[in-house]
């Protein structure tokens, strides 16, 4: 089971700039002195913890990043400007390793390191000024950056959890929501292990979603596929739960919920007490009716109101063409982010 975000990237520090050789002109001062100025430092590379971040999605997108080289020294002893700093964010959680897997950092919530620090600038050249030498034609070049190689990786762990019955629409969900690839079959335990995705949100967040095997009646004591990966939803902030109301359903739409919200309960009942726990059944839920797209919208609009009637929060979609899955996104998306900014 791998739930691993990973990217190699190439991270270089700028150069040092150089130092100048240059001298005082002044009207009435013949021969001033050395006035060279320093050249700038070159800029670092910084990782720096963004907790906004859930994955390493942003970093996809190019695989060579370069800080800015320190300008070259000017005249009347003005230092060059030091080079920009590549600041790189990452979310809590990313592991630094370099090419041989060996790891350098291991990066928690509200830190930020100099992974590579820029080359100095060069001296210019009144450094080279002595009693035997009041004019010195030499200035320093600046050090060279640094360049390294380093492999991101992230343990994913989901925000949202999806959980329904079997062939409920769960996996064409997580395929509809992410760039995940699940099996997606119209027979019930397509799916033997959880996938997670990474859901986009606006335009620089992201969140993960888990699609896991379908729960059924007498999950919590192990029957089915899906109890022993509840425990991977134990973490999700939010969990969507999908109900088929096609006509294609094994069971009804209110009485598939319950079998589902039935076994969350007793779930708890059996974790009550363990240390850490979170009842699965007070968690955040947002009720997604699936496969709208094959009843008519009168059935749609009968279904929702029986939902809303429970007090339930309740979208309708369809996984398979897209129907209403803007919304629903962005009602997750607040759910997940909403809690971070309390
Ligand atoms: N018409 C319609 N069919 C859908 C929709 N979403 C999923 N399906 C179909 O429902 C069947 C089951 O889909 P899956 O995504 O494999 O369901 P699942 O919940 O992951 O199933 P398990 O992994 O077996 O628990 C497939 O044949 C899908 O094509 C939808 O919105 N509309
Ligand atoms: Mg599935």
């Amino acid at each position: 089971m791998k739930f691993i975000d990973e990217i190699k990237i190439s991270v270089s520090s700028g150069k040092g700039g150089p130092g100048l050789v240059s001298f005082r002109r002044e009207a009435m001062v013949p021969r001033g002195g050395p006035d060279g100025g320093d050249g700038g430092k070159g800029g670092d590379v910084i990782l720096k913890v963004d907790s906004r971040l859930h994955s390493l999605l942003d970093l996809r997108f190019r695989n060579v990043y370069k800080a800015g080289d320190g300008a070259p020294g000017e005249g009347q002893n003005r230092s060059g400007k030091d080079g920009e700093d590549l600041v790189i964010s990452v979310p809590p959680g990313t592991m630094v390793k370099n090419v041989d897997g060996h790891l350098l950092h291991d990066l928690s919530e509200g830190q930020t390191i100099v992974l590579l620090k820029g080359g100095l600038g060069g001296r210019g050249n009144p450094f080279y000024k002595s009693s035997v030498n009041q004019a010195p034609m030499v200035a320093q070049k600046g050090l060279p950056g640094q360049e390294m190689e380093i492999h991101l990786e992230l343990k994913l762990l989901a925000d949202v959890g999806i959980i329904g019955l079997p062939n409920a629409g769960k996996s064409t969900l997580i395929s509809r929501l992410s760039s995940a690839k699940p099996k997606i079959a119209d027979y019930p335990f397509t799916t033997l292990v959880p996938n997670l995705g990474v859901v986009r949100f606006g335009d620089d967040l992201s969140f993960v979603v888990a699609d896991i095997p379908g729960l059924i009646e007498g999950a919590h004591e192990g029957a089915g596929l899906g109890s022993q990966f509840l425990r991977h939803i134990e973490r999700c902030r939010a969990l969507v739960h999908l109900i088929d109301v096609s006509s294609m359903a094994v069971k009804e739409p209110v009485a598939a919920y319950d079998e589902i919200r039935n076994e969350l309960e007793q779930y708890d009942q059996n974790k009550k007490g363990d240390e850490g726990f979170e009842p699965l059944g007070t968690r955040p839920e947002i009720v997604a009716l699936n496969k709208i797209d094959s009843i008519d919208e009168d059935t749609v609009r009968g279904l929702q109101a029986q939902f809303k009637k429970r007090g339930l929060q309740v979208f309708a979609i369809s996984a398979a063409t897209g129907k209403n899955i803007k919304p629903f996104v962005d009602e997750l998306g607040r759910r997940v982010f909403a809690r971070e900014e309390s």
